[in-house]
């Protein structure tokens, strides 16, 4: 954006891009199916948490019902729900995994 300088030339002003990008949550979803050692498995591999911190988002996910795997731009998120599912349904498991907007 610009506009005209005094001889009438088209001036075209410089600035810095300073907003972020959007970032959604990716959560996992509770059922009764899937094992547990393979949803501490998929928060190890694919949302790269030590065993520990997988062990407890697991578990609070068995109990509360859901839970956050990670926080990513859109489509890192929305790759992450096509791996983590297609891997819980190859190996046969109905888990969910769903991304949603933050704030
Ligand atoms: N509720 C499952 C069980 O008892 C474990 C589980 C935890 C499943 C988290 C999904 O996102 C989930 N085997």
């Amino acid at each position: 954006d610009g506009g005209q300088d005094p001889q009438g030339r088209t001036q075209t002003l410089e600035r810095t891009e300073t907003r972020q990008p959007r970032l959604y949550r990716v959560l996992l979803l509770n059922d009764d199916y899937t094992p547990m050692d393979f949803v501490v498995m998929v928060l190890s591999r694919y949302f790269r948490k030590a065993e520990q911190e997988a062990e407890l988002i697991m578990l609070a996910v068995h109990h509360k019902g859901q839970g956050v795997a990670g926080v990513y731009t859109r489509d890192i998120a929305e790759t992450k729900v096509a791996q983590v599912t297609a891997h819980a349904r190859q190996e046969g498991h109905p888990l969910r995994v769903v991304a949603e907007p933050e704030g």
